[in-house]
């Protein structure tokens, strides 16, 4: 016969589950965009733990949509390979030998590891290039980085598709060109503009910092898209911040509800921000 043991840890996840009612059906029904970047991927539990939070907020009612990067296994793979990259203002020069391994390696391996692990954990993911179905066809950047692509037409169909079928989009940052060309697109570029052809509820950019930072060092935990302009103009947000903070401003201006930057290394980052009344990093409304 089995005896009743009642450990204090589980009473503190039926707890938790209890007290966390009112924010999970706060997002009932909410497609939520979540940027991965290639800095925030760590090691295999570390994506297992990702795939599963994304799982749950499938389970709970979310139309989850995971776009990602991928900047150092393309850096890794282009190394091994003899080809040599430069960055302008944080985009890779790409030249029509470099197009082809960013393809690579971001269809290819690091979005179908995404997908595995998803379905891994019960989920259904799909994985998609912004070449499928139209999703995102784009007009070069400036011819001085070559193969570099800016999001020109959107057309987030496919993406409704998925959603009914509950299945999870996960998608690479490759675009189309009007005329038959393969573009490298930044990655938090792609999510802005998925996010916004989404009308998204919520856009989560997750990298390796913790948020955007006042001048002390502090990480704020919301702000305005006008305190953004602000912080650029006087140089508080700089450096790798600023495309993220554009990237944001451009998503809000677009129809996105509300964008959160944090630190996708975190344990249960996506949970955290959605799911608690702490949330997690810096929340940017219009
Ligand atoms: C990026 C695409 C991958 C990316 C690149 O070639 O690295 C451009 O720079 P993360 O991991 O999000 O940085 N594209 C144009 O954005 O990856």
């Amino acid at each position: 016969m089995k005896t009743q043991n009642m450990n204090r840890d589980w009473i503190a996840t039926a707890r938790t589950l209890n007290q966390a009612l009112p924010n999970l059906q706060r997002y009932t029904g909410a497609i939520v965009v979540v940027k991965f970047g290639g800095h925030a991927m760590g090691d295999d539990a570390a994506m297992d733990e990702f795939a599963r939070d994304i799982v749950l907020m499938q389970m709970v009612g979310v139309n989850p949509v995971i776009v990602h990067g991928g900047g150092p296994m393309i850096n890794e793979k282009l190394d091994a390979l003899g080809i040599k990259s430069e960055f302008v203002n944080g985009k890779r020069v790409t030249d029509a030998a470099t197009v082809e391994v960013v393809e690579m390696v971001l269809s290819g391996l690091v979005g179908k590891r995404i997908v595995q692990a998803i379905n891994r954990q019960g989920g259904k993911a799909v994985g998609l290039s912004g070449k499928d179905a139209n999703l995102m066809v784009c007009k070069q950047t400036n011819p001085d980085l070559g193969f570099v692509g800016t999001p020109d037409k959107m057309d987030a169909s496919i993406l409704r598709d998925l959603f009914e079928k509950g299945t999870i989009p996960v998608i690479a940052p490759i675009g189309a060109g009007h005329n038959g060309e393969t573009f490298n697109v930044n990655g938090d570029t792609a999510a802005g503009a998925i996010a916004a052809a989404l009308k998204a509820d919520r856009l989560l950019l997750l990298t390796d910092v913790e948020g955007v930072k006042n001048k002390s060092g502090d990480v704020l935990t919301e702000l305005t898209s006008q305190s953004i302009r602000d912080m650029i103009a006087d140089g508080t947000i700089a450096g790798g911040m600023i495309p993220k903070t554009e990237t944001a401003l451009l998503a809000i201006d677009g129809g996105v509800r509300g964008v959160v930057i944090l630190d996708g290394r975190a344990p249960n980052a996506c949970l955290l921000e959605l799911y608690t009344s702490h949330g997690a990093g810096t929340l940017i409304r219009g």
